[in-house]
């Protein structure tokens, strides 16, 4: 039996119930005339073999219990936005929601690691109807959401790419390039926030 032990379909459950419940704050978005929270949505489960990985890392003993609660990225949503506002719309949805508690923040974006990766990540505690490590039904369980912009995630899936190859031969150049092209991204992004908005206050005039 994998890590997960019995609670493999069930976080299989939790990934679709989570993702639905967001679809959900952005289809209530929209239909009060307000823009798309987000562009689109990317979710899994983290593989087996990565969580037993990340457990030993972490010094963790090689349990279910500390596959769910000790590490909490088992499940994970990664939203991404076409504007850097709208991750904060996005956060202030979550924040509204009944279903969900957001116990963990940290803000990658605000303070972009020293290599240049940009993103939003909260840790929520969603309540599902399913029994958890602990006995309770309705359960709680965690979830990792990652948000960014659409040039944030570029530059990560690039990036993390680049982590894989080892027989690189000039590592240093090639991360201060990278360093540099999240530089260049970040900007961009706040260059089309103001076009944005310049659209909307033209709107606004007519
Ligand atoms: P995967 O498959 O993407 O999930 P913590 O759990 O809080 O003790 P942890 O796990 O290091 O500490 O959390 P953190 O810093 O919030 O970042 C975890 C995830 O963020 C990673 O998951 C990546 O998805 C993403 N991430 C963080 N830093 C980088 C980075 O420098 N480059 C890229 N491309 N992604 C990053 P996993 O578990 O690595 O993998």
């Amino acid at each position: 039996m994998s890590i997960y032990g019995p609670y493999e379909q069930i976080l299989s459950d939790i990934l679709s119930l989570t993702t639905d419940r967001i679809k959900e704050l952005n289809q209530q978005t929209v239909q009060d005339k307000q823009p798309k929270l987000y562009e689109h949505l990317i979710a899994r489960v983290k593989t087996a073999e990565s969580m037993v990985e990340k457990c030993q890392r972490k010094g963790y003993p090689v349990t279910t219990e500390s596959a769910l609660r000790r590490c909490r990225d088992a499940v994970g949503i990664r939203i991404i936005c076409n504007f850097i506002d709208d991750i904060d719309r996005c956060l202030y949805q979550l924040r509204q929601a009944d279903w969900c508690e957001i116990i963990k923040e940290k803000d990658y974006i605000t303070n972009a690691k020293p290599n240049g990766y940009r993103s939003y990540h909260v840790i929520i505690d969603e309540t599902v109807p399913y029994q958890d490590v602990e006995g309770n039904n309705p359960g709680h369980f965690y979830v990792e959401i990652q948000l960014r912009t659409i040039a944030m995630d570029s530059w990560a899936s690039l990036e993390h790419e680049m982590k894989y190859k080892h027989n690189i031969k000039n590592p240093e150049r090639i991360g201060r390039e990278l360093k540099h092209c999240a530089d260049q991204l970040a900007s961009c992004d706040v260059q089309m926030q103001t076009i944005r908005q310049l659209i909307n206050s033209s709107e606004e005039g007519d």
